[in-house]
């Protein structure tokens, strides 16, 4: 297999606007990210991904942006920004940008001039059509509630947007706006950048004619998925973007898919094909749903986990590469949702950390992760600012008339804005994240999980993930090695193992708050020589056996051959 910086490295996720407040007004910045280098340098990141910083009027925080080139007032500016690069790589870590080209904000001067006249040069930067009987153009739904076509009154016609109305989709089928996008990559490359996120990359292709989707029960509005995910030009784009841009610099490209199976994974990231490095699969994140989505609330079954994760390490081994994460700026906290936020918080989070650090792939730490921040649960639904949660809430509760408290029930345990809460810095007012009044609360427990106390505390999660990431950079196994799942069947254990040259790891989590008994499969042949980590402390004697007792959420991993 070929090596790689970017499969070798160790990514943090910055979600700006909750980071780190450096100047009274409660919302993260620029400014703030250069404060705290030090302590991700500490922690031993090697690559940091910036959520948006570009200018936008934040319908939805930044993934609506109305100046591609230039940075939100609320953030800095430009300077501040090619500080904030300098400061970065002076500490010998890599920056990437998140790209956001799907969909532009109503407000970026594109959109200002297509939506002018249907002659305009910009009308077909985005996807207008008239409307059908009196209606939208077809029945697709917003992935934030309501309708995905707005009406412009200027030309008598529908604009398409995945998202907000305030994020049109751009027109990919358009030559002109590609080489325009392509231009601004450039653009940021020339910079010095390292890579990019690429937002929802995979719905830029959509299928001629826009059918509707299936709609069996009659809903006002349904998801159109199967109709611009993985659409039928997407492959082309990226090569094109790849060739016209990416190629010629020495970068990382990670995709953010949403309904991308492992299979078209290969596709994406084969690396002869020339598209991009890796994917963010959703599959593992849709386990805990049923089948009316996100919303709809459903157990995590850990054999569900299994059969997924070996689906993509197996599928992508020596084809492409895997992204690993757990949990980002869309997500619930991951100590929450896989793991146990009160008793065994610490245990499971780093049980979480290991599982994850020791698969065959990329891993992303999503800000706080690492002091083991958990979901919030705010009382009143003023207190929540995610523009999915409060059109969720409105088009459910206010128009709807469905029971409000089953309502917030749901968004506690999956509105992104448990993943927005201020970082917690220390114990004092908002976690220590801003001197003013914050954009959203912080969440309470700041008093008890915060990051002055982890770093003061040897057998912190902070600490425990140092660990992890420094071990990644000794032992090429963790980042090369062959997966192999044992003990499919057990409902409580997850355990693999790791093999290059002639090593072995081994490595056994138990996911759940019981007592276990790991016993090796008998056609299994695995020597331990050695412990590499484990959650628990171990007498000596432990540190050869191939059958144990497992402790809630404990965690074992094992070098030998
Ligand atoms: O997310 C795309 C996406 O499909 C989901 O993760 C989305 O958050 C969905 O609502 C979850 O239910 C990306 C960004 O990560 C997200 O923050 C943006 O809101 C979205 O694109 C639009 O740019
Ligand atoms: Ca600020």
């Amino acid at each position: 297999m070929e090596k790689s910086w970017w499969k070798e490295s160790v990514i943090y996720q910055i979600y700006p606007r909750s980071f780190k407040d450096s100047n009274g007004d409660g919302i993260g910045d620029i400014k703030g990210i250069i404060e705290k280098l030090d302590y991700l340098k500490k922690l031993g990141v090697d690559v940091i991904w910036l959520s948006p910083v570009y200018k936008s009027p934040n319908d939805d925080n930044g993934y609506d942006i109305s100046n591609y080139q230039d940075v939100m007032d609320e953030f800095g500016n430009l300077e501040d920004w090619d500080q904030l690069l300098h400061e970065i790589h002076s500490r010998s870590m890599k920056l990437i940008m998140d790209l956001v080209v799907n969909h532009s904000s109503d407000e970026h001067a594109w959109f200002e001039e297509s939506r002018k006249s249907k002659d305009n040069p910009y009308r077909d930067y985005y996807i207008w059509r008239p409307g059908k009987d009196g209606k939208e153009p077809n029945n697709w739904e917003s992935a934030f509630s309501g309708s995905a076509w707005q009406y412009d009154e200027n030309t008598d016609e529908y604009y398409l947007h995945l998202f907000s109305k305030k994020q049109p989709d751009l027109n990919w089928e358009n030559p002109t706006l590609r080489n325009e996008v392509y231009k601004m990559m450039a653009w940021w490359l020339d910079k010095g950048i390292d890579g990019f996120r690429m937002d929802v990359i995979n719905f830029i292709s959509k299928v001629p004619g826009l059918p509707d989707a299936a709609n069996p029960e009659e809903k006002a509005y349904v998801g159109g998925g199967q109709y611009y995910m993985n659409g039928p030009r997407i492959h082309e784009f990226l090569q094109e973007m790849n060739k016209e841009v990416l190629s010629k610099y020495d970068i990382m490209t990670v995709g953010e898919m949403p309904g991308v199976d492992a299979e078209e994974a290969k596709l994406y990231t084969e690396q002869n094909r020339g598209e991009l490095n890796m994917v963010f699969t959703f599959e593992h994140m849709d386990l805990d749903s049923g089948p009316n989505g996100k919303w709809d609330l459903k157990p995590f079954n850990l054999l569900d986990l299994k059969e997924n994760i070996t689906k993509w390490q197996t599928g992508l081994q020596g084809v492409g590469w895997n992204s690993l994460y757990l949990n980002n700026h869309d997500q619930p906290r991951m100590v929450s949702r896989f793991g146990n936020d009160q008793e065994y918080r610490i245990e499971s989070a780093k049980m979480l950390a290991t599982f994850l650090h020791m698969l065959q792939g990329t891993p992303y730490i999503y800000q706080g992760e690492e002091i083991g921040m958990t979901n919030v649960c705010f009382d009143t639904i003023d207190e929540y600012r995610d523009i999915e949660i409060l059109n969720m809430y409105k088009e459910k509760v206010i128009d709807g008339n469905m029971d409000q408290n089953k309502v917030l029930e749901s968004i506690y345990v999956k509105g992104r804005d448990n993943a927005r809460t201020p970082i917690q810095w220390d114990d004092t007012d908002h976690g220590g994240f801003t001197s003013g009044q914050p954009w959203i609360k912080a969440n309470p427990n700041y008093k008890q999980i915060n990051a002055k106390q982890a770093i003061q505390d040897p057998n912190s999660i902070y600490h425990y993930y140092r660990k992890l990431i420094r071990l990644r950079k000794e032992n090429e196994i963790i980042v090369y090695g062959e997966y192999e799942l044992i003990l499919a069947e057990h409902e409580q254990i997850f355990a693999y193992t790791r093999s290059y040259h002639d090593e072995k790891l081994l490595i056994v989590t138990n996911f759940s708050e019981e007592q276990v008994e790991f016993v090796m499969p008998k056609d299994y042949t695995f020597t331990p020589n050695e412990l590499l980590i484990s959650n628990y402390v171990l007498e000596e004697t432990e540190a050869k056996r191939t059958s144990f007792t497992l402790r809630p959420y404990e965690t074992r991993v094992y070098k030998g051959y």
